[in-house]
């Protein structure tokens, strides 16, 4: 199986995560790829790839213009006031007001902002930019012919919305990939986000359509960041209806009640007869993982990556969450080698 790489990640070297009231080391950092490199190489997966340049126009086709022309320039004018830390939002449109995009920096942040956690650094865009050139990469590798190819994106991008960031994502790459799937001819692509964050950008993102399925399983948005969407009531809606599925667990979720929601998924997919399919591939899942809580083993990892390959679907991972450094590369490629051995 092929990675599609790119040694661009680095530029996302934030300093800075709010967390529990305290600015402290991001848990999204640039270890992360490189334990799962190193992993990959290990295990002779196979061939690691570079990103090859898509350019802006497969962008703009899942995020407002608005939007990207501010991911560009923030860290230039958040610079520009001389503030001494990096860029965080302070401010919301709240309910009941204003929504108007405000001229200074710390309007514009909380205006784009899902989340304040995620800081924005020098190198963020370049690096966002790279992250989804790597999935788009490794949709043209699928749609060449590959069976199956692991898109190494760094930064993550699945709560990332038209025009939203946050959760240490910007892009979302895994919608930028199917969107190029069926720019190219499919007719309709499959999305399952196994990260154990709800991928509430990707839901956004396809609500109302039909030519997207979209399911995820998470923890519960009453317990679980991004706490504010991932219900299993919503569905979709207009000609979206019926193509949204949430599958939202209580904290504790050990495998099996895991993979009973993920066999539900799945027939889903198979129903939907999709001309390929994108997993949004976050092992956060994982019994240790720092900021999560369901109970899943390095061994189940190759367990459900088996099952993924059942489908016998030309399947993108696109790389999302996963903060237990140690094992990291273990439970990533385990899920890939197990779709591989099946
Ligand atoms: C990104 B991805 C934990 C706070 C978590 C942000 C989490 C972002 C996860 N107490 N804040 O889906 O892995
Ligand atoms: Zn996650």
């Amino acid at each position: 199986m092929k990675t599609i790489f790119s040694e661009k990640h680095n530029l996302r070297n934030s300093k800075t995560e709010m967390y529990g009231g305290q600015l402290v080391e991001p848990f999204e950092r640039p270890s992360r790829a490189e334990y799962i490199i190193k992993r990959v190489r290990d295990q002779n997966l196979g061939p690691i790839l570079d990103a090859s340049d898509h350019g802006m126009k497969p962008i703009y086709r899942i995020h407002g213009k608005g939007y990207v022309e501010f991911m560009q320039v923030a860290w230039e004018m958040w610079q520009a006031e001389e503030f001494l830390g990096e860029a965080i939002p302070t401010t919301w449109p709240a309910r009941r007001m204003s929504q108007r995009i405000p001229n200074f920096i710390e309007g514009k942040l909380g205006y784009y902002a899902m989340a304040s956690e995620t800081s924005i650094s020098e190198g963020t865009w370049e690096a966002a930019y790279w992250s989804a050139q790597v999935a788009l990469t490794g949709a043209a590798q699928v749609r060449a012919g590959d069976k199956g190819v692991f898109a190494m994106c760094r930064p993550p991008g699945h709560h990332s919305a038209l025009d939203m960031y946050g959760g240490y994502c910007f892009l979302n790459n895994a919608a930028i990939a199917a969107q190029s799937f069926l720019d190219q001819g499919a007719a309709r692509v499959a999305i399952v986000d196994v990260d154990f964050h709800h991928g509430n950008g990707t839901q956004d993102i396809f609500y109302k359509r039909n030519d997207v399925l979209f399911a995820s399983l998470h923890g519960d948005p009453a317990d679980a960041f991004p706490h504010f969407l991932g219900y299993s009531e919503e569905q979709g809606e207009g000609n979206g209806i019926g193509f949204n599925v949430n599958y939202p667990m209580k904290p504790g979720t050990g495998f099996d009640e895991w993979r009973a929601a993920l066999t539900d998924a799945l027939a889903k997919v198979r129903d939907f007869a999709p001309d390929a399919l994108v997993i949004s591939l976050g092992v956060d899942t994982f019994e240790n993982d720092p900021i999560s809580f369901f109970k899943l083993k390095s061994k189940d990892f190759i367990t459900y990556g088996s099952d993924i390959a059942k489908l016998q679907l030309p399947t993108l991972f696109v790389m999302e969450g996963g903060y237990d450094i140690d094992e990291i590369g273990i439970n990533t490629v385990n899920v890939l080698q197990g779709f591989k051995g099946a």
